[in-house]
């Protein structure tokens, strides 16, 4: 059975915003009750946190389907909607998330750090918040918005200090064995190490971690073996040591060919390049292999290596060797920004620039793109004529109208607003605009009020369109 998993594809759900509501306040003799319809509650977020007491994605490989819960719809007498609730999902510390185009949307290092993977929607305003001024008993109240979906792919890249690579065989795991607590799987057989092992050494009073990987072959960078599939546990190391076999009784091999071999695997993996090495001489308790160490030693300092002859069966030399690590290990460190030690590198989503833009496609139809349109049409609720009228209103104070009109729409012709998968497309009326102007606000009836110059409709205009950025802004929590 599959134990330790280290690149798995999730999908991810936010929880829906819930809905808002329309109701009108009644009470016993008194008939004008106003509007009490609460807002609609936020979905919940699918939020991915570092947890130092995982180790592997298997779970999600297990079950790669994740949902937070929705936002409870609001209801008459001005009752929000509960907020769903977060879903958080515990990740190894190094988890790289990308979207399925490869692109890095974060990098998770450090217990505890945050990813939001998934936005909830935004609860729909009620009609309650919906009322103003001008439009004293909306009929009508927005929709929740539905929450963010996304195919995201987790990747560990195992955060060690030191990583140990070689040879099936050379003893890379024998050595995290005798260096660290860690116990893991020793054998006279290539390939004992599937996946790789992570130990914690202490040397005077540096702490630090060192890991290996499954042993490298030529041919590795083509897949011979287990390939160079595991190399990105050794990506965020500090430090590269290079296990040679000193003892090794195949005889095309020797421990200059083997280094020669691993580099060139290296190098065909890249991003390892500026990474300091060392090279470790294994095996030296058998007498031929001391032999050998000492006959190559020279060779190898002159190609600017530092070398340890140890043994981690008779653990000479370990000492020295775990000092050794320890001293590039706080260098690097020290050499290291602060944040970048312990932070996430997070590309943030694109911010919206409040803009829109309209485009005519080869079909004729004219599409509308922006973040606000967009997301006006997802909160409106088709079947009710006075929010199809509000969304109006609302396209025409952003000036979709007036850029529509410009970019040459005649009535009836189509429009779209959103993107292929998911628009809204219509028959254009551009007396829309001038239709609401006509029939007055949404909410009011124009027969009943006195005539207003038209300076006074302009001022009026204003107030309206800084109220309704307001009463929109002071409810959103992302705008
Ligand atoms: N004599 C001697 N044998 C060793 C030494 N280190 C490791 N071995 C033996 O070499 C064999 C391979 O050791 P491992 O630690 O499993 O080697 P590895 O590099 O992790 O190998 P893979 O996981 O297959 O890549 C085992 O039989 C070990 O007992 C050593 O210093 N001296
Ligand atoms: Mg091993």
């Amino acid at each position: 059975m599959t134990t330790f998993v280290d690149r798995v594809e999730l999908h991810v759900a936010a929880g829906n915003g819930g809905h808002g509501c329309a109701s009108v306040h009644r009470e016993k003799f008194k008939p004008l009750g106003g509007p009490d319809g609460g807002n609609g509650g936020r979905g919940g977020d699918v939020i991915l946190v570092v947890d130092q007491s995982v180790t592997t994605l298997l779970d999600y490989h297990h079950s790669p389907h994740r949902k937070a819960t929705n936002g409870k719809p609001g209801e008459g007498g001005n009752r929000s909607g509960k907020d769903g609730t977060d879903l958080v999902l515990p990740v190894p510390d190094g988890t790289v998330v990308q979207d399925k185009h490869g692109n890095v949307l974060a990098d998770l290092v450090g217990h505890g750090t945050r990813f939001i993977a998934a936005q909830g929607g935004r609860g729909g305003l009620g009609n309650a918040a919906l009322a103003s001024a001008r439009r004293k008993a909306p009929g009508f109240a927005l929709l929740g918005e539905p929450g963010d979906v996304q195919d995201i792919v987790l990747e560990l890249k195992t955060v060690a200090d030191v990583a140990l690579v070689g040879y099936p065989s050379a003893g890379k795991s024998s050595l995290i064995s005798v260096l660290s607590a860690a116990k893991p799987k020793i054998a006279d057989y290539p390939f004992t190490t599937l996946v790789p092992n992570l130990g914690v050494v202490t040397a005077g009073s540096t702490v630090y971690t060192i890991a290996d990987v499954p042993g490298l072959i030529p041919g590795a960078s083509q897949g011979k073996g287990l390939g160079l599939e595991f190399l990105r546990h050794v990506e965020r190391c500090s430090v590269l040591v290079h296990v040679l076999d000193t003892a090794t009784l195949e005889s095309e091999r020797d421990p200059l060919t083997d280094l020669d071999v691993i580099e060139a695997e290296l190098k065909e993996y890249g991003g390892l390049d500026n990474r300091p090495r060392i090279v470790v001489l294994n095996k030296v308790d058998i007498p031929d292999g001391r032999d050998l160490a000492e006959m190559i030693r020279p060779d190898l300092e002159a190609r600017g290596y530092r070398v340890f002859e140890v043994s981690a069966v008779s653990r000479e030399g370990l000492k020295e060797l775990s000092f050794a690590l320890a001293g590039i290990v706080a260098e690097a460190r020290a050499a290291k920004p602060k944040e970048e030690a312990t932070r996430i590198v997070i590309r943030p989503k694109a911010v919206d620039d409040a803009g829109f833009t309209v485009t005519l496609e080869h079909d004729g139809i004219y599409r509308v793109r922006g973040e606000k349109p967009e997301r006006w049409v997802r909160q409106t609720d088709f079947n009710n004529d006075e929010a199809v009228g509000y969304l109006a209103d609302r396209l025409n104070r952003l000036g979709v109208e007036e850029e529509l009109m410009k970019a040459g729409a005649r009535a009836g012709d189509g429009v779209a607003i959103g993107s292929e998968e998911d628009a809204v497309v219509f028959d254009w009326e551009p007396s829309m605009a001038a239709g609401a102007e006509m029939l007055g606000r949404r909410g009011e009836d124009h027969r009943l009020e006195a005539p207003r110059p038209a300076a006074q409709r302009r001022r009026d205009r204003q107030a309206e369109r800084d109220e309704a950025d307001q009463e929109y802004e002071g409810f959103d929590p992302f705008a």
